[in-house]
């Protein structure tokens, strides 16, 4: 993990001091990229102890739609807790349902994106197609002289995501996005990564991910994102018969907060070790071995169900999060 202590040297060196709405300063850099080779290891944070079963915590969540901050701390991630039940804005939001509702995060956007056509009624064609795609009428009415058909649908993106790897692996479209512009208002939180697209290579048998991140906390955002990012690739390889291979993680507003400094100065004096490996349990069927596809798996996966071996790192180090 060299290559995220360069990129923490490359901020303090290049970055510079910014406010923002937290009210803790950061010192910032626009635009940055880190690269792994899945197949050289588990890009898990070793100059401290990463929190692994929170991160694959909040990634179960996530995959299971998950909008209460007591589904993720049932998971074994508390990370959402401030975000749901102390963030004042979130608080005083009017689609807030009460203690620990998070909104519309991530997960709700991943597995259930809500999405309405309204069309013409005489337009039959239009409608047929919407339907055979899943669109269900939920509305008639007449506007003008005109009568109008309103449909909807929660898309699964993710899951369309694994149908394309195995029904149309070259396929330049294998993506799923966070950034639901007519929701954001309805989240605790706008999504930070948002933009995961899979790139399968069919000759190699190999998958990889791109994955965008809009906004990362360097100190204590970088380490967890990047073991959810990795932890999907792989399971999703497992479920379609694809081992995991490149990752490659591209930040736009890269950034430290001032309370971090000591924690990752501390960091930049210790030696990477060697990079762990991920094991996903036997129970998750192998595409490759049963030759089933299963996508139900992205829904039935337990925290439990990862885990990381060999996992060599030095003392554990803490620091408070920016909300
Ligand atoms: N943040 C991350 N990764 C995440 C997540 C949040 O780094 O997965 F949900 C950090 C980035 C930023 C803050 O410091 O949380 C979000 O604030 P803003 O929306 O103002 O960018």
């Amino acid at each position: 993990m060299q290559q995220y202590l360069d990129l923490v040297q490359t901020i303090l060196d290049s970055g510079s001091w910014q406010e923002n709405r937290t009210g803790v300063r950061s010192i910032s850099m626009p635009g940055a990229m880190l690269r792994f080779d899945l197949q050289q290891g588990f890009p898990a944070i070793t100059t401290r102890r990463l929190a692994f079963k929170s991160a694959i915590g909040e990634l179960v969540g996530f995959l299971r739609a998950s909008r209460s901050a007591a589904e993720f701390r049932a998971l074994g991630c508390k990370v959402w807790d401030q975000n749901a039940n102390e963030n004042s804005q979130w608080l005083n939001n009017p689609y807030r349902s009460g203690a620990d509702d998070l909104g519309d995060i991530y997960g709700v956007q991943w597995r259930q994106w809500p999405a309405y056509k309204l069309l013409d009624a005489n337009n039959i064609a239009q409608i047929a197609d919407a339907q055979q795609r899943g669109f269900a009428i939920i509305a008639r009415y007449t506007e003008n002289g005109s009568e109008k058909i309103l449909l909807y649908k929660a898309i699964d993106q993710l899951r369309q995501c694994l149908d394309t790897i195995i029904n149309n692996p070259a396929d330049r479209r294998i993506l799923f996005h966070g950034w639901n512009c007519a929701e954001l208002d309805q989240m605790a939180l706008p999504p930070c990564h948002l933009l995961y697209q899979f790139l399968p290579n069919t000759t190699r048998r190999e998958i990889s991910l791109c994955l965008y991140i809009r906004s990362n906390d360097v100190g204590l955002g970088t380490g967890f994102n990047l073991t959810e990012g990795a932890a999907l690739l792989h399971l999703v390889g497992r479920l379609t018969g694809y081992t995991p291979r490149w990752f490659t993680y591209f930040i736009g507003d890269a950034h430290i907060y001032e309370s971090h400094l000591p924690m990752l100065h501390e960091q930049l004096t210790r030696t990477p070790m060697p990079s762990p490996q991920l094991q996903i349990s036997e129970r998750v069927p192998d595409f490759r071995i049963t030759g089933k596809y299963e996508p139900e798996w992205l829904e039935k996966i337990e925290p439990s169900d990862f885990s990381l071996l060999n996992y060599q790192h030095h003392a554990a180090m803490t620091a408070p999060m920016a909300v």
